[in-house]
């Protein structure tokens, strides 16, 4: 199977060699550390790669620097038709990069190829925004003057991105990037450099072709070494970064220590609110979707659970029940994610399924109840998968109310829940947190959607009704506030972080007035 899917995509399938991990535009090498792509539904090694080494990740920086200097002469309009071709290369593998993303990732089969969709649809965006993006015209106060607010390029942007989404976050950044004016450098994730190379390889045949420096989009794997290059180079003047908290700060402070721009999508610790007047069975889709979908393992992935006390055995009974089950009527489908009926895939290492473990140990030794039947790792054979697979059971749990859980963050299908009694006092709880990604109400109430959109309402970057916490399109910014970063990608007004904004006056008269009031005559 990994064969198959590998050599559709022209990735070589001999794991004993070593598949170069850098491109800079010129040509693939990589004399840095081993990369090790490992499956997490098998445990099989998929690929060794060779990532950068720190003087090859400096000289794909400088190419991609000389690369921005054309292509920021390039006429936009010239670029969205280029990111049109990247659009038609992409789509021209959705099923194969989909599957790799599956299969290296271990997000289930149909999320895989929403994950290359998703990039699709942000090309479509991107080469919209080529013929449309723009500055202002502005009336000056001086007589014959005029003022412009005006968009140029930055330069180089540098991407980070993470396991999780090993496609679609570069997408949203690379496009935007391109059709803005700028060349891009990408550090995938160190366990899915597969799907990094796989993408650069459909890219780089595109801008070849017309006649842009292929370094507009490098590529350099590795690990932290090379992320630090990265971060901390002069050449870069923007950082878009996805990842953890922690390693964010770190991010954040290394590029405001060289006055860089940064654009920040760090965690989650996303809440639904379920009021007294919901639609349940909406709010039972919606929740089941965010809670266990991608494994837990989204960023927007719903972690708590708030519930009105009115309706709340209620509707815990009809989703334990559901949590509960057991093959052959395992309505939630844990197995083998590249199987098309699978719902739940595997976590992605053995590092998640260590972090899962420990919370809910925390949790328990702190006095919380776990509710589901079943939790913690799923052996081989059960279901069918496989022995070295990294399989948990998606748990719901009622962790004591003033436990350090519900302020963390852990990646894996646990859910937190809790009881309120009134809207404001529920949005209090979904504001409590230092993460402020994403939140959805599920109410049939307008007074509620009006207070829950307000200001005294979610302090999210996305605030949801009706509709789960996870899943978001394209065309809106994408992002979090708070300990999220503050950062916006993919749509709305993202672009505008992507380039440098000058205000300019100008005069076509032939005198001198000043702004203010202020005389000055000489
Ligand atoms: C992430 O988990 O890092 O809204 C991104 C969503 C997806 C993107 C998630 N469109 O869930």
């Amino acid at each position: 199977r990994a064969f198959r899917i590998l050599s559709s995509l022209d990735l070589p399938t001999d794991t004993s060699q070593q598949i170069p991990g850098c491109f800079d535009g010129t040509s693939w090498k990589g004399s840095g550390e081993e990369l090790v792509s490992r499956c997490p539904a098998t445990g099989e090694v998929l690929g060794r790669v060779r990532g950068a080494s720190i003087e090859e990740t400096q000289s794909a920086i400088q190419a991609s620097h000389e690369a921005a200097k054309l292509i920021r002469r390039t006429p936009a309009p010239k670029r969205g038709e280029i990111v049109r071709q990247i659009r038609e290369a992409l789509l021209s593998k959705v099923d194969e990069l989909g599957d790799l993303v599956s299969l290296e990732m271990g997000k289930i089969k149909s999320e895989g190829r929403g994950e290359v969709v998703e990039f699709i649809d942000i090309c479509d965006y991107a080469t919209g925004l080529s013929r449309s993006m723009k500055g202002n015209v502005l009336p000056s106060e001086r007589p014959e003057h005029v003022i412009y607010e005006n968009p140029n390029p930055l330069g180089v942007v540098g991407i980070l991105s993470a396991f999780n989404f090993p496609v679609a976050v570069y997408g949203w950044n690379m496009t935007i990037a391109l059709v803005t004016g700028n060349s891009t450098i990408w550090k995938p994730a160190p366990s899915t450099p597969l799907a990094s190379i796989a993408v650069t390889k459909l890219i780089q045949p595109v801008l070849e072709r017309n006649g842009v420096p292929a370094a507009a989009a490098a590529l350099v794997c590795g690990g932290v070494d090379v992320g630090k290059t990265v971060v901390g180079s002069e050449d870069i003047p923007l950082i878009s970064f996805t990842g953890s908290e922690k390693v964010g700060k770190e991010v954040g402070k290394a590029v405001q220590d060289r006055f860089g721009k940064t654009i920040l999508e760090l965690g989650g610790n996303n809440a639904v609110i379920v009021d007294e007047d919901a639609d349940l069975g909406l709010a039972l889709q919606g929740v089941l979707f965010a809670a266990v979908g991608t494994a837990g393992q989204r960023c927007t992935s719903t972690r708590r659970l708030l519930l009105h006390k009115s309706i709340s055995s209620d509707f815990l009974s009809r989703l334990l029940k559901i949590y509960d089950s057991t093959h052959p009527t395992n309505q939630l489908l844990v197995g083998d994610p590249l199987e098309p009926s699978t719902l739940i895939g595997p976590l992605h290492n053995l590092a998640a399924v260590e972090k899962y473990e420990n919370t809910l140990a925390g949790i328990t030794e702190r006095g919380g109840e776990i509710l589901t039947l079943r939790s913690g790792r799923i052996e081989g054979g059960e279901f069918g998968v496989e022995d070295k697979g990294n399989w948990v059971w998606p748990v719901v749990v009622r962790p004591s109310r003033d436990d350090p859980c519900w302020n963390e963050e852990t990646f894996a299908p646990i859910l937190y829940v809790r009881e309120f009694e009134s809207i404001e006092e529920a949005i209090e709880i979904n504001n409590s947190v230092p993460q402020g990604l994403s939140s959805s109400l599920f109410t049939s109430s307008v007074q509620s959607m009006g207070k829950w959109l307000g200001p005294d309402g979610s302090d999210c970057g996305i605030v949801n009704v009706n509709v789960g916490t996870s899943g978001a399109e394209i065309g809106a910014g994408f992002g979090g506030n708070k300990s999220t970063g503050w950062g916006r990608e993919s749509g709305g007004d993202a672009w505008k972080q992507y380039v440098r904004w000058s205000a300019a006056t100008v005069n076509y008269s032939s005198k001198m007035p000043l702004a203010q009031g202020v005389n000055f005559g000489i």
